[in-house]
């Protein structure tokens, strides 16, 4: 086993997200590094970028493009952007460090089970499930909790899809995700002063169902590369991008809010809701507007991140200052 040394921490590097911690225990965090360079082979051919899409995004007077736009006209980031700017701290908590940090990572052969307060609890084969619900393409804003933003063309199907396969008890109010724990695989899950691992996120059950959300299993019409949550991610385009879970292994339906992650690690600043409001700040920074990767200034957030007219109806009656 080889110990590097920990990340480089540029202070333009630091995410918010992760101020939260005390800084001596990044600058601990010891980075424990797998050999699986026999499968290296799969991940050169997958890190073929889509270079049409990403020219297309990048023409200089971008104007919106059919099937990489949004239904508004936001002109998806490049490939470029999406694929080496990411949260993924079970790799790195530098952003263009989760790339290199989870090259290596294999994502074949993989199962999600399915379980809880279901008629059929079931494990699924990733390669099952992807001919029970065929990826389509949607176009999504993601808005991080840390007043950035992108745009991403993702593949992916409905949950609905997958929760209508195990039939949900009449009990079942909530939805939990689990991401893979296997430290040899996710480095930085050897270190539990990162987060505690692993990677948990929820929804009500109703959210969950909504056809806007998605699982994800590739980006720009391929298959999604690890350091975006290969091979399965959660996508739910009104929240703030922490409830993205990646890499899910095991889904269940509950009775009682689940705990998860963020919310345990600093529940001041990270609710279960976590619906992109540009009226209820971070106690550390406004949330009213946000920087669009890839955009000089600065634009206002939407919200529920503009997909209002779609969702809002979802939470009727609840106090959203209070339930961020
Ligand atoms: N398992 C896991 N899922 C995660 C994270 C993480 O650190 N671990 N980061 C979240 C955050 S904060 C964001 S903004 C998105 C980033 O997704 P992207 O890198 O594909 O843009 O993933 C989310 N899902
Ligand atoms: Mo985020």
């Amino acid at each position: 086993m080889l110990i590097k040394k920990p990340d480089e921490i540029k202070s333009s590097e630091i995410t918010d997200e992760k101020l939260y911690l005390n800084r001596r225990n990044f600058l601990r965090a010891a980075t424990l590094v797998g050999s699986v360079a026999a499968t290296g082979w799969l991940y050169r051919q997958l890190n073929v970028p889509s270079r049409e899409a990403a020219k297309i995004a990048q023409t200089p007077d971008a104007k919106p493009v059919p099937g990489y736009t949004t239904p508004e006209g936001d002109v998806a980031n490049t490939f470029e952007d999406i694929t080496n700017y990411n949260n993924f701290y079970e790799f790195s908590t530098s952003k263009n460090g989760v790339a290199p940090a989870a090259r290596k990572f294999v994502a074949r052969p993989w199962t999600i089970s399915v379980e809880g307060l279901v008629q059929k609890p079931k494990t699924f084969d990733l390669d099952d499930l992807l001919k029970l619900a065929p990826p389509e393409d949607r176009v999504y804003r993601h808005r991080c909790v840390e007043a950035w933003s992108m745009v991403i063309p993702w593949l992916g199907f409905p949950l609905a899809k997958l929760l209508a396969q195990v039939e949900p008890m009449s009990n079942a109010k909530y939805v939990k995700f689990i991401t893979l724990y296997d430290p040899k695989r996710m480095p930085n899950q050897s270190d539990t002063d990162v987060l505690p691992w692993p990677y948990q996120e929820g929804l009500r059950l109703d959210e969950a169902m909504h056809p806007l959300t998605l699982l994800a299993t590739g980006l720009y019409g391929k298959p999604l590369l690890p350091q975006n949550g290969a091979p399965l991610r959660l996508v739910v385009p009104w929240k703030y991008g922490f409830k993205g879970i990646k890499s899910i292994v095991q889904i269940i339906l509950m009775e009682q809010q689940p705990r998860t992650t963020w919310s345990d690690a600093a529940p001041d600043e990270y609710g279960f809701y976590a619906n992109v409001n540009p009226q209820v700040d971070h106690p550390r920074w406004s949330q009213a507007s946000e920087r669009r990767i890839g955009e000089w200034g600065k634009r206002a957030t939407l919200p529920f991140n503009g997909y209002a007219e779609q969702v809002a109806q979802l939470y009727a009656g609840m106090n959203l200052r209070t339930y961020f």
